[in-house]
């Protein structure tokens, strides 16, 4: 009974993640930002589909999309599952969406089933995971578990709007950072579904797996600037152009991240003014994504490329700068919580692995709050960032039938 109820549910998830990923701020694509009108429309379509399984919905003051599965048992714990609702520009329909969509469906299968949990369980859409809008990352799982700070609230987008601007228009009142939605004695554990976003489990042979850690990411915005002149009457060796450098800079981070492996470093963007193909570039501005498993070697080539780019200033008489957007510490899944998960994994995969993620999630930030694991799931040729981001039902419906069993196994053990 309960394979047909789980092959039926993993049908209606693949057409809710289909739907959910028509839902955007951009025709054509997938792109929905922190506070943007297909941010309200998707809290809207994913709170209904929270509703329909029974679960009590609201949304917090930075845009969370909670629904609670309220347990019977007075003094009930909770159990949260979640990821983010919020997607980088031209996104795939899997990275976050998964994850929300994925417990919903698993607590649909669970009542179903008549199966009553001993403990209360949360579902979270966070507001704001990929930083794309503000540069910083996690604006919604810092909201959640009240690690939000004065200086977030100072972050500025591109147009200038910051955070705590931005909030006040969606709340209609000023907003301060707010507290955690629970106290840590009140929370078992977080379970967060993703897609790999890698290769490995599909080199396996795998639909599924487990996150033994997450690696720490470092964000800044770096500057330089020079001086715009007119590109036909300076000549090469009295101009300052500050693209020139900030190109030299962009192949000095990859030259630095390949000679340092495992560490990755990326530029995603670059705005360069004024902008005109007859003036030199006085002014340039570009993002810079530094990450490694371990801590010391990521701060460590984070200083590397500080110096390098003031040095490539200083030789081309530039000015520079480097701005920390975000700073984040790699983080270890909880050995007890991801052994249960690897349990589930094993009876219904036959066998599980345990693998590291590069990329960042919701759960670095609520591992302040609780224990945290993650079920990662095969994505094929482990694409992602990307419109051609694809999962395969068979294993969305494994990933569904482990969740199912895992939080079958935590209605049966008693809830250390
Ligand atoms: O950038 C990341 O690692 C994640 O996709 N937010
Ligand atoms: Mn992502
Ligand atoms: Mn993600």
């Amino acid at each position: 009974m309960s394979t047909n109820l789980i092959s039926q549910a993993a049908k209606e998830l693949t057409r809710r993640l289909d739907q959910l990923a028509r839902i955007t701020d951009v025709r054509g694509e997938t792109t929905r930002t922190f506070m943007s009108p297909a941010m309200g429309r998707a809290n809207a379509l994913v709170g209904a589909w929270m509703h329909a399984a029974d679960l009590d919905v609201r949304e917090d003051a930075v845009g969370n999309v909670i629904g609670r599965l309220r347990s019977k048992r007075p003094a009930a714990r909770t159990f949260v599952f979640g990821s983010h609702l919020d997607t980088v520009k031209n996104a795939g329909r899997f990275d976050g969406a998964l994850g929300v969509l994925l417990p919903i469906a698993a607590v649909e299968v669970i009542r179903r089933q008549g199966i009553e949990l001993p403990f209360s369980v949360e579902v979270v859409g966070f507001s704001e995971e990929e930083g794309v809008r503000f540069s910083s990352a996690y604006l919604g799982s810092k909201g959640y578990t009240g690690r939000l700070t004065a200086s977030d609230f100072k972050l500025e987008d591109p147009a200038g709007r910051t955070v705590a601007q931005v909030l006040a228009e969606h709340n209609g009142r000023e907003v301060a950072p707010p507290r955690a939605a629970h106290a840590k004695k009140d929370l078992i554990g977080y379970l967060e579904v993703h897609i790999e976003q890698g290769p490995v489990l599909e080199a396996k042979g795998l639909s599924a797996g487990v996150v033994s850690a997450i690696s720490g990411q470092t964000r800044a915005r770096v500057g330089f600037t020079g001086h715009a002149g007119h590109a036909g009457t300076t000549p090469m060796a009295l101009r300052k152009d500050a693209l020139a450098g900030a190109a030299e800079f962009i192949l000095a981070v990859e030259a630095l991240a390949k000679a340092r492996s495992p560490l990755v470093a990326t530029v995603g963007w670059i705005t360069a003014h004024p902008g005109a193909t007859n003036v030199i570039p006085g002014s340039v501005e570009l993002s810079l994504d530094v990450r490694h498993p371990r801590n010391e070697e990521r701060r460590a080539a984070f200083e590397a490329l500080e110096e390098t780019a003031k040095a490539i200033a200083k030789r081309r008489s530039l000015g520079f700068s480097v701005k920390a957007t975000q700073d984040n510490g790699a983080v270890s899944c909880s050995g007890s919580l991801t052994e249960l998960l690897e349990r589930s994994v094993r009876a219904c995969q036959g066998s599980s692995l345990a693998l590291p993620s590069g990329a960042g999630h919701d759960a670095v930030i609520v591992s302040s709050l609780t224990p945290v694991a993650m079920l990662f799931v095969r994505c094929r040729k482990g694409l992602s960032h990307h419109p051609d981001e694809y999962v395969q039902p068979r294993d969305l419906e494994m990933a569904l039938a482990i969740v199912v069993d895992f939080l079958t196994r935590m209605a049966y053990q008693p809830a250390s």
